[in-house]
């Protein structure tokens, strides 16, 4: 029985619904707390055709690991942060991005007691509100010269970049690079710099490649199984040349990536193998030893130039370049792509709310920060309906609350959300509660517009 409700109970509320059911086009900005004016969506950028990624010359990475070589050499065999060798590796390789035109930045932090260096790396252009990021810890540990671990990925991330440079890409997307110290004392560059980002730049960030150890003697091939879309250029590439992946399961955590992943961040990557041992079905598959560890030198002083497996150096340089020049160039999908579901779910009168779900998939990246919501709900005496907006990570984003004096029938509206901390595949999902006994609907159809 309605107690709250003023006056007499109505036979039927119906009566009530001859107040006009007025579409309710309300293009309010929603967040989790509060509304406000929905901001004009910007354009987007014309689409850039995807280009083919140009071979990255094996010799020329191959020549970054021979430099890695003499610095660790001449600095008392390491490369290691807080060590000589490593602040002169950054020196090595800013000089060379210098050189080529990219616009670098050296971000120091602190790390057991001793100043660690990011170099930060970026290829003026592209659209500074879609950042494709890839990255390399370029430290050591202190028993070795690191040239697998992980002189092999900062050197392919770096020719990768200097074939940017040669080719003068001009990408839809904003390309930066980044050489991570003291991964090695527990992921600390990258962390320090993800957390150093603001909120804003935090999701214009709309991927993170990782390359960490891709160069291993006894070589797996293995695709990190984070952002879908990533994933998939890279094994869509692999299978390409014929050579079989498989995901990489131990990945989570282990290295540069993990941060970014932890900021809601899209991560992918390569990796080769550390000191887990290649079993016989994967030595049949690519070759090698089975019962050895992927890299024996793991975090070993013969982890140097001899330490290197160069197809498998080739063929991951080679990957990351193709990755670059199809996401890169690849822009987000025009403004006003829709993802809809029209199939009606019934709302229980008083009752348990319903859910109804979308599937968000090829965008890259968080959601948009005006996020347009279209809903379409059948329903008399529209006051009694508590309408969500869901993200894929649970986030409820409140677009409807209840009301006892909203008599009209029916909810036909559009709502914005800021929803640019929320990563925009998977499955988000609209939720209605009838909260009042009497007059029952059904969701009729609702979409998201990105
Ligand atoms: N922790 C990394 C090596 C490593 C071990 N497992 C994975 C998985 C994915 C990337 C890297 C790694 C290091 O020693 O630098
Ligand atoms: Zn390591
Ligand atoms: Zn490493
Ligand atoms: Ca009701």
């Amino acid at each position: 029985m309605r107690s709250s409700r003023p006056g007499p109970l109505r036979p039927l509320r119906r009566r009530a619904a001859a107040v006009a059911a007025v579409a309710v086009t309300a293009l309010l900005a929603v967040t989790p707390a509060s509304y406000g004016s929905a901001p004009a969506a910007a354009p987007a950028a014309p689409a850039a055709r995807a280009l083919a990624a140009p071979d990255i010359p094996l010799a020329n990475v191959k020549a970054h690991l021979t430099q890695f070589q003499s610095i660790a050499a001449a600095n008392g065999g390491n490369r290691a942060h807080g060590r000589p060798g490593y602040k002169a590796s950054v020196d090595h390789v800013k000089a060379k991005l210098d050189a080529a035109g990219f616009t670098t930045t050296v971000q120091q932090f602190t790390s057991s007691g001793a100043t660690g260096y990011n170099l930060i790396a970026d290829w003026p252009g592209g659209d500074p509100g879609q950042v494709l990021m890839t990255g390399a810890h370029l430290d050591s540990v202190s028993t070795g010269a690191g040239i697998n671990d992980n002189g092999s990925g900062s050197a392919a991330v770096l020719e990768a970049a200097l074939a940017v440079s040669r080719a003068r890409l001009q990408p839809a997307k904003h390309l930066r690079f980044a050489w991570w110290g003291a991964e090695e004392l527990g992921i600390v560059g990258s962390k320090h710099y993800v957390n150093s980002l603001s909120t804003t730049d935090r999701s214009r960030i709309s991927g993170y490649i990782n390359l960490d150890m891709v160069a291993s003697p006894n070589a797996g091939y293995f695709v990190y199984d984070d952002d879908p879309a990533i994933e998939k250029v890279f094994k869509d590439w692999y299978a390409g040349i014929g050579v079989p992946t498989e995901i990489e399961t131990e990945g989570d955590g282990r290295s540069d990536h993990a941060p970014f992943k932890t900021a809601g961040i899209p991560v992918g990557g390569l990796f080769t193998g550390a000191g887990r041992v290649k079993t016989a079905a994967q030595a049949t598959k690519w070759g090698g030893t089975s019962g050895q560890a992927f890299d024996r030198c793991y975090h070993s002083s013969c982890d140097s130039t001899a330490n290197i497996n160069d197809t498998a150096l080739d063929r991951n340089s080679d990957a990351l370049a193709h990755a670059l020049w199809t996401l890169g160039t690849q822009a987000a999908p025009a403004p006003g792509t829709s993802f809809e579901n029209t199939t009606d779910v019934a709302v229980p009168d008083g009752g348990a709310a319903v859910t109804s779900t979308v599937t968000v998939t090829g965008r890259t990246g968080n959601a948009p920060s005006a996020l347009r919501v279209d809903v379409d709900i059948k329903h008399t005496w529209r006051g009694d309906l508590v309408v969500d907006l869901l993200a894929p990570d649970g986030t409820a984003y409140r677009l409807k609350n209840s009301s006892s004096s909203d008599s009209a029938d029916d909810v036909v509206a559009a709502y914005t959300v800021n929803a640019s901390t929320e990563t925009a595949n998977g499955a988000w999902r609209l939720r209605v509660q009838d909260v009042a006994a009497q007059d029952t609907g059904y969701i009729d159809s609702w979409k998201l517009t990105f």
